[in-house]
């Protein structure tokens, strides 16, 4: 490999994002636009009347639905109307001074009261707020708890996050009198279009185009298209005018999708040496507000959560209800690992506190539990890993295991209050159901790649380079990488899941192999040899007979004459999860007096296959860590108890900064490959699943005490310190 695993920069993004040079969707402004502003339930639950004067559009001013609320607001933030105006501070001026007549409904709040029959509903027209129920069932954990020698019970809460991009969410739509173009912050532009579609058809108009420019972020927010961005494309369809609306701060808080939320209530049982020998639970999900077609969706995070509470353990009897809840919050969906944390933290937990209650080390009751048999990678519950191998992997990350916990009781003869925790982190990852390329030959021999995913800060534009360089055996800068634009390729998917350079990858490698061999025959008909004398290197065809050769330029120059286009698309589809893994180690120091917990060392050993950048990797490592850290120590969407916000900006909303900085000691295990061509599993959220019950599972070693609740602030380290 010539490119594949060298640690490139990224030459395809960070040029244009470094100079201030890229277009986020604020930068553009088109001739004559009217600017849009939102108007916001402030109530959790109320009917409402909205008293719209001038350009201002409610639910039913708009001749199809576009998912603003109609008649009742069950979230504050919930769109209810739209105002429009010349410049956009006259617009947030009007949207201030629309008149909405509220009629305060009670609010549920606590998910645990809204499975209740009696709680206030969510929506006045819900039976109950519970809007689904699902069995997870394997083995027989009834009998297997009569075997345990100990229980451990609990409850465990994943408490409820603000995915927090820079960028806020933001869209551009643009009608011509012909057809619809959107431009937003989006993980998928194809998903976009085919909701503005639906949108457009009904108002007659038939073409669509969705363009993501450079996004500012998104960690699974912007992955579903938004009431916002529909009510922009028909209104761009209404008014003949292009319309923009960027959100603020406080608004993309309170309206921007919501992550995790669920809590565990668990029995584990545990045998003489420390093996789980069943675990039984119910997991209750808060999805908030009731959207039918998002909580239903969303659900799906909440039952992959409880299928995967095996974690990679042999652990066959498990029986968890899983019961989706509606509130009177904002509402849930992906957040960087959506269900898959969740699951993992807290299997992650119960094993260290599985391992406290039997006093076995949390390191060896892994390594007594894992799997050992590949014949075991499909779980009881019925998820399959494409490869693993969780012995060696706990092998391998060991030493580092014992090293900090030898720095830890170093410390700890000082007199501070330090810990170590481990996590092995288990996740499916990379998401079909096909992603899609097209590779280019293009006048002067440059090859071009377009991807049908839509990376957004990750990297992935770099990594398509280097998979279509190593085909061609070209400098990567001699390969454009495009993306985001619905008119490019026929179709596409998006960037989430951990799947864009494992998927997307797979559809760019195979694409840009049909290419090589379809400009081969141009190269052999053009040099008058048979294909078999032929042979390919560095960007040339060379006969084998006589030395002739044909570069990529001269060989573009033939194609179209010849009556062939040089160009291949391919949809690549996905047969398997690739399901990376990993063992994380944190060590901690707790300060006494303030309750400050300091990640102090952290390792990761994680196995991705194939890494195809080892440096776009590891900064993946280290975002994902801090996010997971995040998790861990500062982060909670807290909400009062009439559903009113109380964490609506980053002074009471602390997401972690430069200063929180965690440095990730990070090892490439490589033990296992996918099945996709090039090897790769993805690496995007593996980090955030393990730091978190890593880190919790570090604290809970340092203070020497259960812990049930997360984040670990300083006020709550007090009350536990205090006990
Ligand atoms: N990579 C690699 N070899 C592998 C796997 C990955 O070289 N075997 C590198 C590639 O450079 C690739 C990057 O790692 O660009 C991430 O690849 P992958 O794991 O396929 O993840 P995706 O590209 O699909 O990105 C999604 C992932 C997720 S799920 C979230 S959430 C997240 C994340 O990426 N959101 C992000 N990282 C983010 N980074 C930024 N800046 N912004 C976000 O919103």
């Amino acid at each position: 490999m010539r490119y594949v695993g060298k640690p490139l920069k990224r030459i395809v993004e960070d040029v244009p994002l470094i100079t201030g040079r890229a277009t986020y969707v604020n930068d553009i402004s088109l001739p004559s636009t009217l600017h849009a502003v939102f108007v916001r339930s402030q109530y959790a639950h109320a009917k409402f009347k909205v008293h719209c004067q001038g350009m201002c559009f409610s639910a039913q001013d708009f001749p199809v639905r576009v998912g603003l609320a109609e008649g009742e607001a069950t979230y504050v933030g919930q769109p209810l109307a739209v105002v429009l105006a010349e410049d956009h501070y006259t617009a947030r001026d009007l949207a201030s001074a629309i008149e909405v007549e509220y009629d305060p409904l009670p609010a549920v709040v606590d998910p645990t009261k809204a499975i209740d029959d009696s709680s206030p509903k969510a929506r006045s027209d819900l039976k109950s707020n519970v809007f689904r129920e699902e069995l997870v069932e394997a083995g027989d954990v009834g009998s297997a708890m009569k075997r345990a020698r100990a229980v451990v019970e609990g409850e465990l809460l994943n408490q409820r996050l603000i995915p927090s991009a820079m960028e806020t969410r933001g869209a551009v739509a643009f009608y011509d009198g012909n057809r619809l173009t959107m431009w937003s912050s989006t993980q998928s532009a194809f998903f976009l279009k085919k909701a503005l579609q639906e949108v457009a058809a009904k108002m007659g108009v038939r073409g669509v185009r969705a363009i993501q420019p450079a996004v500012g972020g998104a960690f699974g927010s912007k992955l579903l298209t938004y009431p916002e961005e529909l009510a922009l494309g028909a209104l761009s369809i209404m008014t003949r005018r292009p319309i923009k609306w960027i959100n603020t701060r406080a608004e993309d808080i309170s309206s921007t999708n919501q992550g995790r939320d669920m809590r565990l209530r668990f029995k584990a049982g545990v045998d003489q040496q420390g093996r789980i020998v069943g675990i039984e639970g119910t997991l209750i999900f808060d999805a908030g507000a009731p959207i039918q077609e998002v909580n239903e969706s969303a659900f799906g995070m909440a039952t992959t959560a409880a299928r995967m509470i095996t974690g990679h353990y042999d652990i066959s009897n498990v029986k968890m209800r899983v019961l989706g809840v509606n509130t009177n919050k904002t509402i849930i969906e992906a957040y960087r690992g959506a269900g898959r944390p969740e699951g993992s933290y807290f299997i992650e937990r119960i094993i260290n506190l599985a391992a406290r209650k039997v006093g076995v080390d949390q390191y060896e009751i892994r390594q007594l539990n894992a799997v050992k048999e590949a014949s075991m990678l499909r779980t009881p519950t019925g998820i399959t890993h494409d490869s693993g191998k969780y012995a060696e992997a706990l092998e391998r990350a060991k030493p580092a295991y014992m090293e900090l916990k030898a720095r830890r009781d170093q410390l700890r003869s000082k007199g501070e209050l330090a810990g170590v925790g481990v996590a092995f982190p288990a996740e499916i990852a990379s998401f079909g159901p096909y992603e899609t390329a097209k590779v280019k030959l293009t006048p002067g021999g440059r090859i071009q790649v377009v991807s049908g995913s839509g990376p957004h800060g990750q990297g992935d534009g770099t990594t398509f380079a280097m998979i279509t360089a190593e085909a061609f055996q070209v400098d990567p800068s001699e390969v454009e990488v495009l993306w985001g634009d619905t008119d490019l390729i026929a179709d596409g998917q998006y960037t989430a899941g951990s799947r864009t350079a494992a998927i997307g990858g797979a559809a760019v490698h195979e694409a840009s192999i049909r290419l090589r061999e379809k400009l081969a025959k141009v190269a052999a008909e053009s040099m008058g040899v048979d294909l078999s004398h032929l042979e390919y290197s560095e960007g040339k065809f060379i006969n084998r007979s006589n030395n002739d050769s044909m570069d990529l330029s001269r060989v573009f120059d033939r194609s179209l004459s010849m009556g062939v286009v040089p160009e291949e698309t391919y949809s690549y589809v996905q047969k398997l999860y690739y399901s990376p893994y990993g063992v994380h180690v944190a060590l901690v120091k707790v300060d006494l007096d303030t309750g400050e917990v300091r990640v102090l060392e952290y390792r990761a050993f994680d196995d991705v296959g194939t890494v195809i950048n080892p440096l776009t990797t590891e900064g993946q490592v280290h975002g994902a860590v801090l996010q997971g850290v995040g998790q861990a120590l500062y982060e909670a969407a807290v909400y009062g108890e009439d559903g009113t916000p109380m964490t609506v900006d980053f002074s009471s909303y602390h997401v972690p900064k430069a200063t929180d900085f965690v440095r990730v000691n990070w090892t490439s295990l490589a033990l296992a490959k996918s099945d996709n061509p090039i090897g790769a599993k993805g690496i995007g959220e593996l980090g955030t699943i393990a730091a978190t019950p890593a880190v919790i599972n570090a604290v809970e070693d340092a203070l020497n005490r259960e812990i049930y609740v997360m984040p670990l602030n300083p006020e709550t380290v007090l009350k536990l310190i205090k006990g």
